[in-house]
């Protein structure tokens, strides 16, 4: 074998040493240094050089991380410590009574100090570490066996390769779960719908099948995280005294922790950490099913054992499940207001992620094909985070012999037109436009939603009246209203009526953005609105803009370019905006923005806590005006944190990373200097 150059080992040597410190601060820190450019410069350089001098190949090198060659089957791990389950507790009695035979076994006098993490809904794995440099992953199996699934640990950026210690132990074997986050998930299933490919029913189970791959290229295309909770084995180095001080030690060398785990002095705090961490459940990046509990202390730890096949010293509180079962009753067909034609399930109303759930989307003809559901189907519902209710799956064996077919009706339920569904489009429309009642009620209800122009006092039901009787056709038909026409409404008195004529007039004076969202142009939402109002600065300039000019706007692709200017080619629609300026309809306009000039363009911003003297959504429009990206999650690219009162975590994670936090005062005094107060 021909020596390798000196100089070459050292450079192949400091660019992995480079990489692997980039990557960690990337996906354990949230915190990078460098561009992402810079990032694949090194990474190609490295390849490279590996390339040309095969020798220098190992392991541990971050060129590794996307998938090698294909296994035929994965070989078997006995694990030498087994990979224990742990016991449940469903409600605060059971936590209570955990702590209180934990306690007596103990004959400790005074309460118990818990370790408290969120138990991660994911697949958990056990890695191996020799000299500090990853040597195996495996899966837990059943606890006793798993699988081998090296390449594919390998492949997750969150693992590291290589212990960050010129001192690792001789031996450490680290065992955590590994999860995909929620907007990984939602990611690979949009890609995966528009394929045509069959979705994955959870984030648990798209984990599981991405770990499952014979082919690591596959796993390394999946945005799995791995978060670590406890240790196997160690050896040549002394375990910590504390569970916590374990997590410390593993996050020193590198490895993922939940930001979220905490310290509970007695059992009360550990029942405050449930109920705090049920009220974020949602907002969470990930999925998560509990928390797990575990006496901090490790020496207590060994005097409790085990019992079959769980800790003593270790219990998880479930939250109230994500998943359930139900029957599918029926199914409506609902028309939007761009008259999209959508199956929405008529379920058993069942209790499921923490809310009772009696309706469900079902998409498309595509999706209900996709699931094969039919009406009398047991199905399994699925609501995680604020994500709206969906059937994740059929269960077949329960399918009741007179299941009946979900047909798709060829005319509008509501107009009778015809439905059409365009070629390459999954949905179906309504055909009849304005003619169609449904349509029109449904925009003249995103016109008086409250992002729109925000109209106090005009609700679902009187829309439904309004139209109904044939008073209001089109928005600007609200204008023309009077006090008569109101109180003859159902529920409507002389009182009601003048406040919906006061509220339709204090609607006349609006922005250019809430105007444009009020518009209901399709894909245009309130930030594309609101860039195409800081862009253009004024409506005209928009009725003359080319789909090549409207592409310049941020966030503007060809497909948003395509409809808003199809909108404004429509004499219709132009004619409809005439008579809204006719009717008073108003707005300042713009001094159109260049975007990096914004005072706080480039920055991310998060609210916490509730303010005084304004609303969340205002002053995330605010902050979106001077040019921030307004975030619902601290991190540690974070630019500033406004808190209000009653702020929890979000203010916490800030305080720990040491991201800047206004209170309401001096985020009040910031947007008076910026001239929006
Ligand atoms: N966060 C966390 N999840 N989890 C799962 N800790 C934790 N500990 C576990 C399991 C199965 O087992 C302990 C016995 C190490």
């Amino acid at each position: 074998m021909v020596a390798v150059d000196p100089v070459i080992c050292e450079e192949a040597h400091a660019l992995r040493e480079q990489l692997n410190e980039h990557n960690h601060r990337y996906y354990v820190l949230d915190d990078p240094t460098v561009p992402d450019a810079e990032y694949d410069r090194l990474m190609q350089r490295l390849q490279q050089v590996e390339a040309q001098h095969p020798s220098l190949k190992s392991t541990d090198s971050p060129t590794q991380r996307v998938g090698g060659q294909a296994l035929s089957s994965f070989q078997s791990v006995a694990h030498e410590v087994p990979m224990l389950s742990l016991e449940n507790a469903f409600s605060d009695e059971d936590l209570i009574g955990f702590d209180r035979r934990v306690t007596e076994r103990l004959k400790l006098p005074g309460a118990l100090t818990y370790a408290c993490e969120p138990k991660l809904d994911g697949v958990a794995v056990s890695l191996l570490y020799r000299e500090g440099v990853l040597v195996r992953g495996a899966t837990r199996g059943d606890g006793a066996t798993g699988e081998d699934i090296t390449e594919n640990v390998r492949t997750i950026n969150s693992i590291p390769l290589k212990l960050q210690t010129d001192t690792p132990p001789g031996l450490l074997e680290v065992r955590g779960e590994i999860y995909l986050p929620r907007a990984g998930f939602e990611k690979l299933n949009t890609e995966a719908r528009a394929a045509g490919e069959k979705l994955f029913v959870n984030p648990r189970n798209a984990a599981a099948g991405s770990l499952r791959q014979l082919d690591s290229k596959i796993t390394a295309s999946r945005p799995l995280e791995m978060a670590a909770y406890s240790l196997g084995r160690i050896e040549g180095e002394e375990q910590p005294e504390a569970h916590s001080a374990t997590l410390d030690l593993l996050r020193s060398w590198g490895f993922l922790i939940n930001p979220h785990v905490e310290v509970a002095a007695d059992i009360e705090s550990c029942l405050s950490y449930y109920q705090k961490m049920a009220e974020i459940r949602d907002q969470l990046p990930c999925d998560i099913d509990g928390i797990v509990y575990k006496v901090d202390n490790i020496a207590f730890q060994q005097r409790l054992g085990f019992v079959a096949r769980a800790p003593r010293w270790a219990i998880a509180r479930k939250f109230p499940a994500q998943e359930e079962m139900t029957v599918l009753k029926g199914v409506e067909f609902q028309v939007g207001r761009t008259g999209a034609v959508t199956p929405v399930a008529r379920l058993e109303p069942v209790f499921v992620g923490g809310v009772t759930v009696s309706n469900a989307t079902l998409h498309n003809q595509d999706e209900v094909a996709r699931l094969g559901i039919k009406v009398g189907d047991t199905v399994i519902v699925r609501r995680a985070g604020d994500v709206i209710p969906q059937i994740v799956s059929v269960v077949l064996d329960k399918r009741p012999v007179d299941a009946l077919d979900i047909v798709f009706p060829n005319h509008c339920p509501v107009c009778h037109s015809p439905v059409e569904r365009v070629e390459g489009e999954a949905v179906t429309r309504c055909s009849g436009g304005l003619i169609c009642s449904a349509q029109r009620k449904e925009a003249i209800k995103h016109y008086a939603s409250r992002k729109a122009l925000d109209i106090e006092g005009l609700g679902d039901k009187l829309i439904d009246q309004l139209v109904g009787q044939d008073l209001v056709n089109s928005v600007d038909d609200l204008y023309r209203l009077n006090r008569e026409q109101l109180t003859g409404l159902e529920r409507m008195g002389s009182k009601s009526a003048q406040n919906l004529l006061s509220s339709l007039e204090i609607s006349k004076h609006t922005t250019l953005p809430h105007f444009l969202y009020a518009l209901g142009i399709r894909e245009v939402g309130e930030a594309t609105a609101r860039s195409l109002a800081q862009h253009f600065g004024h409506l005209e300039a928009l009725y003359s803009s080319s789909q090549e000019d409207l592409q310049e706007v941020c966030d503007v692709g060809p497909i948003v370019a395509h409809f808003v200017h199809e909108f404004f080619q429509q004499a219709d629609n132009l004619e409809i905006i005439n008579r809204l300026r006719a009717a008073g309809v108003q707005w300042p306009d713009i001094t159109p923005q260049d975007q990096q000039l914004l005072p706080l363009s480039g920055q991310t911003w998060v609210l916490t806590g509730s303010m005084e003297t304004m609303g969340r959504a205002e002053a995330k429009e605010k902050l979106q005006y001077l040019g921030a990206k307004v975030s619902g999650s601290v991190s540690a690219k974070t630019s500033c944190v406004v808190s209000g009162t009653d702020a929890g975590s979000k203010l916490k994670k800030a305080e720990m990373l040491g991201v800047e936090v206004l209170d309401e005062t001096a985020f009040l005094a910031l947007l008076t200097a910026h001239g929006l107060l």
